[in-house]
């Protein structure tokens, strides 16, 4: 194992100066002969070849050791911290007369504790340390790739892809130097990711194949990631039985069908040993899926759990499922009932290795929804959260946009109230999973700023109570590894006060309260408050003279309330009660309807946007006074700077647009006299 290093792409949150305080100082490695344990010693050895220090022989004086509780004699520092049982990727750090010492039961914790005393630094060797346990709260902690093979006539490479091509694939083959994958698996091992799926939910003809005749590619990919403790995940087209198998059907009920996969699957491990299992979305925007032959989503996902149950795989099945095709004039279908409507009478069908994959919110990745309330309907599923790292509906890696507060107010949200479990506990089995946002773009996310996105997923995944801001100071201190003196302070407070509050300014200048969409449809960049309104896409404001904002109460609209438990079901219902950043998304309301916060809802929607777009302006200011002093590589200042000039021309049309639109409805001019069309 040799640890990549890719020139001429940016090294993210691992640049070699982040390994100066290990590679500066002796380490001691008492590991196993398995690959993990060869790629902690191989990071050793090449932390300590660039800075200086040296990898010790037993027996030699260490600075760091990193042991594995069963490695016969552990050094006294080591043997000390032995105790709990730290499960296969948990860890323990400590630091003893003058040792730092990583101690863990398998070699996945011990390069977790590598790249704990990385993101650690110089403080991981200072004063004394009290023995800490470390381990995942979530058990998969997963990136998927809606990377296409093939470049797809309107989704290009990489659907909803903001950073180039893909780093798997081009034109149709796949890249014949996969370095840049392992590199990247190096990146997400760093941040605690532990599975990976390749390739496009949307599964087209080239990219089915990759499950047989192509599975090669799959295999080489999942010998990059590997390294890194990362299993890789493949996403089926449900119709591959007909497609690839030559069979008339794919229900799931038919023996030859099932007997397909079985077979199938039994190939896959062959070549894969340690393959994840399949990702599906089925029933939903297109795909085939179970409906087709009268079955419904249980035995769909179970015979795929049954497939890959005898090699330990799992299946992640989606619950994205939904009417694509409404009648935008009948308002009694609501898209934001399906998933639960679908799903939640299921609860308890599903084998133990399916994972009921959930979006965060009932419609899609919006910048402000509520927490989907099947998360809370299926106590006897395991469920996995699906989050959006890619930006589709929040900038577009064009908009700095950091949205670690938004996953942890998720994460966090009780839906029985205070006291009882929150989102994070509820899927512990299931895990927390995202839509990635890297390209083969040279800072790999498009806008620089979006890796600490992708960071931050990962941080979470591992720990969601870390507070989010705290996450952005110590992807900061890694990516830009600013001093102690002056210029580090105000590269930290700049970066700080850029991004701390970015995806709150965001919501602010583009759809107001919760209500979601107004945006250009197909592509989903930039405003367009009519754009989906008489579609069939089920994604309404319903705007009129008098008032904006969807009733999904159970009194006189949808009934959406109803799918929570109490309390919400209660203050989601109430109009008293309902948050204001909620407000439209549970309720239609008149312009004059007063806010908590005491302003009216159309005030609220010119102070909002005014503000917004004001708050994007500063932070392009902030920007441009790091100009020139060396704070930062000039290349990426310069690609930080473009892009802002982008959020804030995008910034002003999203205020003008919204205004405009909401005056022009309501007749209702602002209070404040400010510029309206
Ligand atoms: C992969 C949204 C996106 C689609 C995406 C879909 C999904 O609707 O716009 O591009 O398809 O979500 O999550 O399956």
């Amino acid at each position: 194992m040799t640890v990549p290093h890719v020139d001429d792409v940016h090294p993210a949150w691992l640049p070699p100066e982040a390994f100066r305080a290990i590679g500066a100082r002796r380490v001691l490695v008492l590991a196993d002969g398995s690959p993990l344990s060869g790629t902690v010693r191989a990071e050793v050895a090449d932390a300590c070849a660039r800075h200086g220090g040296a990898v010790a022989a037993p027996g030699e004086p260490y600075d760091l050791v990193l042991a594995l509780a069963s490695g016969g004699s552990l050094p006294p520092e080591a043997a000390a911290l032995k105790g709990p049982e730290l499960g296969p990727e948990g860890f323990l750090l400590a630091r003893t007369g003058g040792v730092t010492a990583v101690l863990a039961d398998a070699p996945a914790g011990l390069l977790y504790g590598f790249f704990a005393v990385v993101r650690l630094g110089e403080a991981a060797f200072e004063g004394e340390r009290p023995a800490e346990t470390h381990r995942p709260a979530l058990e998969r902690r997963m990136l998927d790739h809606w990377d296409n093979i093939d470049v797809h006539p309107v989704m290009g490479q990489v659907e909803r892809g903001y950073s180039g091509g893909s780093i798997f694939w081009r034109d149709g083959v796949l890249h014949e130097d996969l370095t840049r994958v392992r590199a990247y698996a190096r990146l997400l091992a760093a941040t605690g990711v532990n599975a990976v799926a390749v390739n496009n939910v949307n599964v087209h003809a080239p990219e089915a194949r990759l499950l047989t005749d192509r599975l090669d590619e799959v295999a080489a990919l999942a010998a990059e990631f590997r390294p890194y403790g990362i299993r890789v995940h493949l996403s089926v087209n449900f119709a591959s039985p007909i497609a690839l198998g030559g069979l008339e059907t794919a229900d799931p009920a038919d023996e030859r069908v099932r007997a397909w996969w079985a077979r199938t699957t039994e190939r896959v491990y062959a070549a894969i040993p340690d393959f994840g299992g399949y990702v599906v979305k089925a029933d939903s925007e297109g795909q085939p899926g179970p409906f087709a032959y009268g079955r419904d989503h249980a035995d769909g996902a179970n015979m795929l759990a049954d497939a890959l149950a005898p090699h330990g795989g799992v299946v992640h099945w989606r619950a994205f499922v939904y009417n694509h095709r409404q009648d935008w004039r009948d308002r009694s279908t609501d898209r934001a009932r399906a998933a639960y409507d679908h799903f939640a009478p299921l609860d308890g069908r599903f084998r133990d290795n399916a994972i009921v994959q959930v979006k965060y919110g009932p419609i899609d990745f919006q910048t402000r929804e509520p927490v989907s309330p099947v998360i809370a309907a299926m106590p006897d599923t395991r469920l996995a959260v699906e989050l959006q790292v890619t930006q589709e509906y929040t900038g577009q890696q064009r908009h700095v946009c950091y949205l670690a507060p938004m996953w942890s107010e998720v994460l966090g949200f009780r839906f029985w109230g205070e006291g009882e479990p929150a989102v994070a506990e509820v899927i512990k089995s299931g895990g927390l999973v995202a839509v990635s946002n890297v390209g083969d773009d040279r800072y790999w996310t498009g806008h620089p700023l979006a890796q600490a996105n992708l960071y931050a997923f990962g941080r979470l995944a591992w720990d969601p109570g870390l507070d989010p801001v705290a996450i952005l100071d110590e992807w900061i201190g890694l990516t830009f590894v600013p001093g102690d003196d002056e210029g580090g302070e105000r590269l930290r407070a700049t970066l700080h006060g850029m991004m701390d509050g970015s995806w709150r300014t965001y919501e602010r200048y583009t759809a107001p309260l919760g209500v979601g969409f107004m945006v250009r449809p197909g592509h989903h960049y930039g405003p367009d408050v009519d754009g989906y309104e008489y579609t069939p896409w089920g994604t309404y404001h319903f705007a009129d003279r008098d008032g904006v904002g969807v009733d999904r109460t159970r009194a006189t609209g949808t009934g959406y309330t109803g799918q929570y438990p109490k309390p919400w079901s209660e203050v989601y219902e109430s109009l008293a009660e309902c948050p204001d950043e909620l407000l439209l998304f549970f309720h239609h309301v008149p312009y004059g309807h007063v806010l908590h916060s005491g302003v009216t809802v159309i005030q609220h929607i010119y102070d909002t946007h005014f503000a917004g777009a004001e708050e994007a302006a500063e932070i392009r200011a902030l920007w441009a006074k790091l100009e020139g002093d060396g704070l930062v590589d000039p290349a990426l200042h310069a690609r930080v700077r473009e892009l802002l000039d982008e959020q804030v021309r995008s910034a002003e049309e999203w205020r003008d647009q919204i205004n405009s639109y909401f005056y022009r409805k309501s007749g209702v001019p602002d209070a404040r006299g400010r510029t309206i069309y």
